[in-house]
């Protein structure tokens, strides 16, 4: 079975189980809709089903919140017949918020505030007469009404994990046995990361540390999965035990790059002396003892046929429904262009993860009243796209400080079909990137002509920092754009053409 069980920039998993179904959240950040939901019977094959927070009054994110801002670390969980989840929202004004929801694929309540939990990373847990903990950061803990958000007391310390370990965080509180577990990342989410844990009597402690702690980490190994954390236990469908978490997945020369952010990766887990034990977490993951339910296969095409774009597209901070929409012109997406384009917050956007090593993605735009393309999207200061205007197309580079056209040619009136390919093999001329984005037009025979060439390595976050991982997409830059349609074609859809 393949590793990461969700590739891409999916970072920060929570999962629960109700019955034979498995339901799972990341954090989104800069991104509009937020927090991507995701359902598995078999813990390895995960179909997104919506975003939790698809609404303009449940998710603020303005041109002020930073990329990489916005939603951290949410936990999901089920209690008393519904869904809750307990997520931050980092930007000016926001804090730490709750959603319900009877049906994960939403609707999903508009948000109930906690102003009495302080620190990012919250998780709520229930106990047997009914209180509700939520446990943040630091690691810390309040009792509070879920139902109003009112914090029941003052947060008291309760862990802080490895003495001298950086950042404990992402807690995650678990009844098993005749113990309440604290499940904690510590190291911080870059090369130090590791999972720990402590064990006490009851949801408030005392907790006692695990002596094996960490009880997962990859740091100063050459795995090819590393910065393994943030973690969330479950029980497989033969009461077995499983962690999700976050890894990356580095490559080319010292230090290594990933591209694809942190992605989620599932592991075995069993117990001894009470403590888990946290089986491999390997790119090639054992088949695990109960039948398999893989999820519909993905075309790779959107036609935008459908009033609503299906669920993993992604836009930078909002999508108002006047800059993005498939009314305007049926069968076609139709961007309206706001700010400079992908240099600014407020480009209008509409993207999705990168979640393959090696793909193809063409789409077909009408820029004849306005300006628009293609991009690979970091953040603002990092992102390579190619554009087309009535004429023209170009190929573009923005890395920190510095702005290049890297190519560039006429093409005739009318729609054109735009080209990026990803290769993990790294350009000849740097061979210690992590792979090559080569970008283009493909002409009216099919023929790809290439436009410019470029290192990967400029689009990961070792170079770019922050939390997320590439977006691949649309945007407007100038006037009005209009898409025919997307292919997004990761290897297994690219069979023998993937050679060309
Ligand atoms: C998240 C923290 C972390 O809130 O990174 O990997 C932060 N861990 O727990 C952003 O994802």
């Amino acid at each position: 079975m393949a590793n990461p069980v969700i590739p891409g920039f999916h970072p920060d998993p929570s999962v629960c189980r109700v019955g034979d179904d498995y339901y799972l959240v990341c954090s989104s950040f800069e991104y509009f809709p937020g927090i991507p939901v995701f359902h598995s019977r078999d813990l390895v094959h995960w179909t997104q089903i919506g975003n939790a927070l698809d609404r303009p009054d449940q998710l603020r994110l303005t041109a002020g919140t930073a990329s990489s801002g916005g939603i951290y670390a949410p936990t999901l969980r089920h209690h008393d017949g519904r869904f809750w989840l307990v997520v931050t929202n980092v930007a000016e004004g926001e804090g730490n918020m709750l959603f319900t929801a009877t049906d994960p694929a939403g609707p999903w309540s508009d948000p109930v505030r906690l102003p009495g939990v302080e620190g990012i990373d919250p998780d709520l847990a229930w106990d047997e007469d009914g209180t509700c903990w939520c446990t943040v950061a630091g690691v810390s803990q309040v009792r509070i009404d879920p139902y109003t958000g009112e914090a029941l007391e003052a947060p008291r310390r309760l862990w802080s994990g490895t003495p001298g370990a950086l950042a404990p965080e992402a807690p995650h509180l678990y009844r098993v046995g005749e113990y309440w577990y604290l499940l904690i990342a510590e190291g911080g989410t870059e090369r130090g990361h590791g999972v720990s844990i402590a064990r006490g009597p009851a949801p408030s402690g005392p907790f006692e540390p695990c002596p094996a702690n960490p009880v997962l980490t990859h740091r100063s190994t050459d795995r090819p999965v590393q910065n393994t954390g943030h973690a969330d236990l479950v029980q497989g469908p033969d009461g077995s035990w499983w962690m999700v978490l976050l890894g990356v997945r580095p490559r080319g020369g010292t230090p290594g790059w990933h591209v694809l952010g942190r992605e989620t990766f599932l592991a075995p887990v069993t117990w001894a002396d009470g403590w888990p034990v946290v089986g491999e977490v390997s790119p090639a993951l054992p088949a695990p003892p109960w039948p398999l339910v893989p999820g519909p296969v993905e075309s790779g095409r959107d036609d935008f046929d459908l009033a609503e774009l299906r669920p993993y597209w992604i836009s930078v901070r909002d999508r108002p429904v006047e800059r993005c929409t498939t009314a305007e012109r049926t069968g076609w997406l139709t961007l309206r262009a706001r700010g400079d384009g992908l240099d600014d917050p407020d480009v209008v956007f509409v993207g999705r993860r990168q979640q393959h090593l090696t793909c193809r993605v063409r789409t077909r735009i009408d820029p004849a009243r306005g300006r628009g393309g293609l991009a690979v999207r970091l953040d603002e200061e990092h992102h390579y796209e190619i554009e087309a205007s009535e004429g023209e197309v170009r190929v573009l580079a923005r890395v920190g400080p510095l702005r290049t056209v890297v190519g560039s040619r006429a093409v005739p009136p009318g729609p054109v079909v735009l080209g990026l390919r990803v290769s993990d093999t790294p350009p000849r001329d740097a061979r210690t990137g992590p792979d090559t984005l080569t970008l283009g037009v493909e002409e009216p025979d099919g023929a790809f002509t290439v436009l410019g060439t470029l290192d990967g390595r400029y689009l990961s976050t070792e170079v770019a920092g922050g939390f997320t991982g590439r977006v691949i997409g649309m945007y407007a830059s100038a006037g009005t754009v209009h898409f025919d349609w997307f292919d997004y074609e990761p290897p297994a859809l690219l069979g023998d053409r993937h050679a060309s």
